[in-house]
């Protein structure tokens, strides 16, 4: 076993490659057979390990992986990724002959993104697929006009660039006010019916729009959230067409725990101070590993049974309030299923006040990943090594 196999540490998410398996297949279910499925893998898959997420997406019907960063693409096709990728972030031009080099296709944003790519690819002799962005109302990366848009259609020399596909990116696809949705569809649909020759993938579709509108998908849908089995928005939960199946599941174990008398205070700021004598049991998880201060009173599950965290949470522990002796080393859940009780990613997110994609993003390196696959682990992955 290599050394990266191995943690010696009591905390450990566990990502369920079935789950993602099954939430891809779905979606593949209700696309035709000529729209692809881009999935979503930037930011590590949302926190989930980049490369496992990819090959479990591929082999269930994704047909092309998107990340944000040239560095996160390299990443990938280091680990033997070789799948078409699209990297939606602004490249530098400077280094598009290294996204040339590993095969990459790239987002062209602008006029001058383009010359300045063409001027570089030229002088190298290499060619590289690209995809255009219009920024039809999200206000962030992409060409706004029509004008500029075919300027660049014109600037496309074809020994140097590969169409591919055009697209763009909704700001309130999982509002239940559908009508700035459709206002960007307007937009992008003008474009796209301008174009004299129309490259095979267009694609406008997150999770939300993916999962809920079936008439504006195009060639493609862009799987992220989804993907990962949570819902983009909770207010459109029961609008979506299928169960999502949650991948990740967060669990330590306990490490010490002791009884202390009516009136003890617990960790920094001596802030908690027990009611009565009472069971405290220490967690060897903090906020270094993305398990924020602010959960201080949020619920983990100790034999399927939901006990509270006390005091306040420090950079790589915390405290829980026990109803009685339980024994050093009992399983805690802090994301996931423990028994018949469940604590889902949404709620963390509520009592941090923000939303899913930030937890899962946020639980850092240094807690490692186990993989499941039918059920069995088929792979551990310790970030630190
Ligand atoms: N396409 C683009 C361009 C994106 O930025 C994202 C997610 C997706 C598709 C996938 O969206 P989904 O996860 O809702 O399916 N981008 C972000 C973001 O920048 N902040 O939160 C999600």
């Amino acid at each position: 076993m290599e050394l990266q196999d191995l943690y010696f540490r009591n905390t450990w998410l566990e990502i369920d490659l079935d789950a993602i398996a099954h939430n891809v297949s779905e979606m593949k279910k209700r696309l035709m057979n000529s729209e692809k499925i881009i999935a979503v893998i930037k930011a590590n898959a949302y926190g989930h390990g980049d490369v496992q997420v990819a090959k479990a997406a591929l082999e269930s019907g994704a047909d092309y992986l998107a990340v944000a960063f040239l560095d996160e693409a390299i990443s990938i096709r280091r680990k033997g990724i070789d799948a078409p990728t699209i990297i939606y972030g602004a490249l530098s031009p400077n280094y598009v002959e290294i996204a040339a080099e590993q095969n990459l296709t790239v987002t062209v944003y602008s006029k001058k993104w383009i010359l300045e790519a063409s001027r570089i690819l030229r002088e190298k002799n290499l060619r590289i697929k690209i995809h255009i962005k219009i920024d039809s109302g999200m206000g962030r990366l992409g060409v706004r006009s029509s004008e500029e848009f075919h300027e660049i259609l014109n600037l496309i020399d074809s020994e140097i660039f590969e169409l591919e596909g055009v697209y763009t990116h909704f700001s309130t696809a999982d509002e239940l006010d559908e009508t700035y949705v459709h206002e960007q569809v307007e937009i992008f649909k003008k474009i796209i019916d301008s174009m004299p020759c129309k490259p095979p993938m267009i694609h406008c579709s997150n999770s939300a729009a993916a999962l809920r509108f079936e008439n504006i998908r195009f060639t493609a849908v862009r799987f992220g959230i989804g993907m990962y089995g949570l819902t983009p928005a909770v207010g459109i939960k029961n609008l979506l067409p299928y169960e999502l199946k949650p991948a990740l599941s967060f669990h330590t174990r306990l490490s010490q725990i002791k009884k202390v008398t009516a009136g003890s205070r617990i960790s920094y700021g001596a802030r908690y101070q027990s009611k009565e004598d009472e069971w405290i049991g220490t967690l060897p998880v903090g906020y270094a590993d993305g398990w924020l201060r602010k959960l201080t009173g949020q619920e983990v599950l100790v034999n399927g049974k939901r006990v509270p965290i006390v005091g306040t949470i420090c950079m790589d522990q915390c405290m829980i309030r026990l109803p009685f002796e339980i024994e050093n080393g009992t399983q805690v859940t802090l994301i996931g299923k423990n028994g018949n009780n469940n604590i889902s990613v949404e709620e963390v997110a509520e009592r941090l006040d923000t939303i899913n994609y930030e937890v899962v993003c946020g639980i850092s390196v240094r807690v490692p990943r186990i993989f499941k696959r039918n059920g069995k682990i088929i792979e551990i992955k310790n970030g630190l090594f």
